[in-house]
């Protein structure tokens, strides 16, 4: 058990040196947009936005794609571009986050299985490919999605994005409002920073689908960021969500099935207890101070209850689980574990077929056939035996010995928080119809 709980101080190494790469990155995006920036406002203004290929036959070779954007180009062809709605929808350039439910969505280029569109380089008939995520694994924090993601993405099919550790890019969640952990006025990135994390693997797509252009390309891309699942706290900055209440709000599921429709999802969940644990002794490498300890634990605890619990009884529960200011002060991420509510929003939005839960306890214990079933879910060819053994004994990925090192939580912690999660988990039991989420096993 604790998989995700040992060789934490090599995470945080990785995490680290990670995390200035990407900064570098940022910087160096940063920069380039700034010509970007120049031009996109003109063709913002002139709501000339991007421009999508719109396809409607069958895998077509490139050759007859290149024409067919030349038409486009010749006749001043309007399909495909973001939005036919009149108000501001994509302030790219600006320092205001996109509004993701009011652009017309891409439309798919068909000889390839992720999805991806052609996007015209300024008038000229140059284009580069453009690809959005097959699937998400979605969250949740601290339930083994990076080992999960390890594995996952040996596959031959699977091609990973940039993004820390190949996997999350926090868009959805944090980036595109500007927040990122515990931090909510960072600069805001674009659409088309988010598309960029995905440049290199549409790179590989097309080289693929070059080489072999009577097949339609099989490769897949995705992302992991852990924070999609439950971190909805930007849902006050998307327009649609003026004059609605937090009960009735659009989220992140409602954006990704937008641009997304057949997106794929895959959620680990933990029982909430050990998560929360494991979350907060992970935490501790991005607060100011280092003073935790299992009593730091126990006082913090009870204080996130307390500041629950006061902020329930002046508003609704969901209002206080999407709001900014509680996760910003909170000392414990109690919120994380209330699955049950999250999982909820998802469902509201897609369809079960295009879910995948897995608990981590039984993805540690049956890591093979997880493995498989997940490149089932994901519509990939079937590996053989003898691989998905080698990808199974592949090094467990971001276990971590904190535990170890600050011992396991006092008995008094566990019992306040084993009741303080009855409840959701017992939701979540019955809504999956599985008496394995009330993780008594
Ligand atoms: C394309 O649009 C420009 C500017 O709106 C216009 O001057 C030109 O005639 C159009 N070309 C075609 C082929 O419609
Ligand atoms: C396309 O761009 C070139 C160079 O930027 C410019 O000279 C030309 O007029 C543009 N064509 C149209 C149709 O806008
Ligand atoms: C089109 O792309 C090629 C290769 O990236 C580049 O060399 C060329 O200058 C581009 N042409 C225009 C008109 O942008
Ligand atoms: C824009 O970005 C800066 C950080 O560079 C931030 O402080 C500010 O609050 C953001 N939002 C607006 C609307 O300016
Ligand atoms: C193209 O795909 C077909 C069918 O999967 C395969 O038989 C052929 O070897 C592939 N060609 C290349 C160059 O990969
Ligand atoms: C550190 O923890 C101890 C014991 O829990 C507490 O007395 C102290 O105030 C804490 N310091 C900070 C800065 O939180
Ligand atoms: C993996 O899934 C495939 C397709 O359902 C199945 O045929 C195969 O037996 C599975 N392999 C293992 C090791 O479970
Ligand atoms: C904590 O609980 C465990 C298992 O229920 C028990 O074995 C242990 O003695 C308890 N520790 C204390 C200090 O009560
Ligand atoms: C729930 O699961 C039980 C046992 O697996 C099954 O008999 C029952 O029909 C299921 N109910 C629903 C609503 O799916
Ligand atoms: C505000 C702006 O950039 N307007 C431009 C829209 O496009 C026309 C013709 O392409 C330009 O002349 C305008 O300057």
């Amino acid at each position: 058990m604790d998989m995700d709980l040992s060789s934490l101080r090599l995470s945080f190494s990785i995490c680290l040196i990670s995390s200035l790469i990407l900064s570098v990155c940022i910087l160096i995006l940063l920069h380039g947009d700034v010509t970007l920036m120049k031009s996109m406002k003109f063709s913002y203004r002139n709501k000339t936005r991007f421009h999508f290929y719109e396809d409607t036959l069958p895998a077509r070779d490139s050759a007859e794609f290149a024409q067919e954007d030349k038409r486009d180009i010749e006749s001043n062809s309007t399909v495909g571009e973001y939005s036919g709605i009149d108000t501001a929808t994509y302030y790219r350039g600006e320092n205001i986050s996109d509004d993701i439910l009011s652009m017309k969505p891409p439309t798919f280029l068909k000889n390839y299985k992720n999805p991806c569109w052609y996007e015209q380089i300024g008038n000229t008939s140059n284009r580069t490919l453009k690809c959005l995520p097959y699937f998400y694994v979605i969250g949740v924090d601290k339930c083994g999605t990076t080992d999960f993601w390890h594995r996952l993405t040996k596959h031959p099919d699977i091609e990973t994005p940039d993004g820390v550790l190949n996997k999350e890019t926090h868009w959805w969640s944090w980036r595109r409002f500007g927040f990122d952990i515990w931090i909510e006025n960072k600069p805001i990135e674009h659409f088309d920073s988010y598309l960029k994390y995905f440049e290199r693997p549409a790179r590989e797509m097309e080289k693929r689908s070059q080489l072999n252009n009577s097949q339609p390309c099989s490769l897949i891309t995705g992302e992991g960021s852990p924070t999609m699942f439950w971190d909805f706290t930007g849902w006050d900055k998307i327009p649609q969500n003026s004059g609605r209440s937090a009960e009735t709000a659009l989220l992140t599921p409602d954006c990704i099935k937008h641009v997304t429709p057949q997106a794929k999802l895959i959620v680990l969940f933990r029982e909430p207890t050990r998560r929360v644990y494991s979350d907060y002794l992970f935490l501790d490498h991005f607060r100011s101070y280092h003073n935790t300890s299992v009593q730091s634990f126990h006082q913090h605890v009870l204080r996130a209850i307390d500041m629950l619990r006061a902020c329930f009884s002046r508003h609704t529960e969901l209002f206080c689980l999407y709001s900014k200011q509680l996760h910003m002060n909170i000392p414990v991420r109690l919120v994380v574990g209330m699955y049950d509510i999250f999982l909820d929003k998802w469902l509201k939005v897609f369809p079960t077929e295009q879910i995948l839960i897995i608990r981590n306890e039984d993805y540690s214990k049956f890591t093979l056939n997880y493995l498989n079933t997940t490149f089932n879910f994901l519509g990939l060819k079937p590996l053989s035996q003898s691989k998905l053994e080698e990808v199974e004994k592949l090094s467990r990925q971001h276990e971590t010995k904190k535990v170890k090192d600050y011992g396991q939580m006092m008995n008094a912690t566990k019992a306040i928080l084993d009741k303080f999660y009855l409840p959701y988990n017992q939701k979540l039991a019955k809504r999956l119809n599985d008496s394995k989420y009330m993780w008594i096993d």
